[in-house]
């Protein structure tokens, strides 16, 4: 058990450890670079569009956007992702459409959970990107069982969950660690330790120095890492998908990291935090480590960030344009879908009686 922070990349960009340097090409260096950059400008623009009335609910990932991309990165587009809630970009850099991420956060026609969910609880089906459940740590023990599931089928597939510090005071977590443990389950846990739980500090989460030594207890192998180092999330990912896949069992991962940001677009953090201590964050900041590597590597400019920019705001605005022009509501009859396979009678009832209804009063939903 390693419970050193590993890292490869310096917080000013420069390799520490220049014999793990993975050798990754540069236009993926650029891809992902791209992703943590465009997750910045879009937390920037939708929480104004919390603020603006135009979605009810966000959630930023301001300091952590090394754990979002660099965990997916080295993992397969097969292996299952069981989200925390901060992990949109997470989604898109799998390939979830911007449309229907915009659609979900308006919860409107197009929202394919037809705004039964908060905003910015997205799942993709086709990616292996399973629904957000925002009771806390509830999707651990999910993770776990898809991962026995994946054994029993008899291929190599993993999975990984996402899952913050105050989830480690869940039952869930406990659970799933012994489980996943005795079993071998081809699980990746991800602890995304950033460094609060809405206004409770990591100090009073827990009584133990590390997050990541809770493993010793199930016998579970754990690492812990820099949380903001690109590189360093992409070698502990990649060696813990390679002992899960070979029956090796699970790997317990703290990725220590800071939430610059407020919890959600509900929370206010200045009546309970520092306000120096996310401005003294911003020296490992996630983005600006990684993008002063991209630039020495010589893949990456300051013309090329200055055209993202320009770039992402012309894409922003056609993509505002589009989702605007999608009615806004699911169909009223969509209530009585998705739950069971084929309607009982009882719904089949409810759903004609609702129809009559809306036919003698009319609807106020468009
Ligand atoms: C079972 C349960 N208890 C409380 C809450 C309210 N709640 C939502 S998020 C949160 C904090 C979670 O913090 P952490 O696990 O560190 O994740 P982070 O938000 O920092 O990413 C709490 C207490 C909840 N959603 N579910
Ligand atoms: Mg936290």
């Amino acid at each position: 058990m390693k419970l050193c922070l590993f890292r490869i990349l310096c917080p000013d960009g420069t390799l520490c450890r220049p014999e793990l340097e993975p050798e990754i090409p540069g236009l993926e260096l650029r891809r992902m670079l791209v992703a943590m950059v465009e997750s910045s400008l879009l937390d920037e623009r939708l929480l104004r569009f919390q603020r603006q009335g135009r979605i009810g609910f966000y959630l930023t990932a301001w300091g952590e956007e090394a754990t979002l991309i660099g965990p997916t990165w080295a993992l397969r587009p097969t292996d299952w992702i069981f989200s925390c809630y901060r992990e949109q970009a997470t989604a898109l850099f799998r390939g979830y459409s911007p449309r229907t991420m915009m659609c979900q956060l308006y919860g409107n026609a197009e929202d394919p959970v037809r705004g039964r969910q908060l905003p910015a609880h997205h799942t993709a089906r086709d990616l292996n990107f399973v629904s957000v459940s925002s009771v806390v740590g509830t999707q651990i023990p999910h993770a776990v069982g898809m991962a026995l599931a994946a054994k029993l089928r008899g291929g190599d597939d993993v999975s990984l969950v996402y899952f913050g510090d105050g989830a480690t005071s869940t039952g869930d977590f406990h659970v799933s660690c012994n489980l996943a443990q005795v079993h071998k389950a081809p699980c990746l846990f991800f602890l995304r330790n950033n460094g609060w739980a809405i206004s409770t500090p990591r100090a009073i989460q827990t009584a133990t120095p590390t997050l990541a030594q809770k493993a010793v207890a199930y016998g579970m192998q754990s690492v812990m890492v820099d949380g903001n180092d690109l590189l360093a999330l992409i070698h502990v990912t990649a060696e813990a998908a390679l002992r899960a896949r070979a029956g090796a069992g699970p790997t317990l991962i703290e990725a220590v990291t800071y939430r610059r940001g407020a919890h959600t677009s509900s929370d206010d953090p200045s009546v309970y935090r520092d306000p120096s201590e996310p401005v003294a964050w911003q020296e490992s900041d996630p983005i600006r480590r990684f993008r002063a590597y991209c630039e020495a590597k010589g893949v990456w400019s300051q013309a090329d960030e200055e055209r993202l920019r320009a770039d992402f705001d012309a894409r922003f605005a056609a993509l505002v344009a589009e989702t605007e022009a999608v009615p806004p509501r699911p169909p009223l009859s969509s209530m009585f879908d998705d739950v069971y396979a084929e309607r009982p009678w009882h719904i089949e009832e409810q759903a004609r009686e609702l129809e009559a209804k809306v036919r003698r009063h009319g609807s106020a939903r468009s």
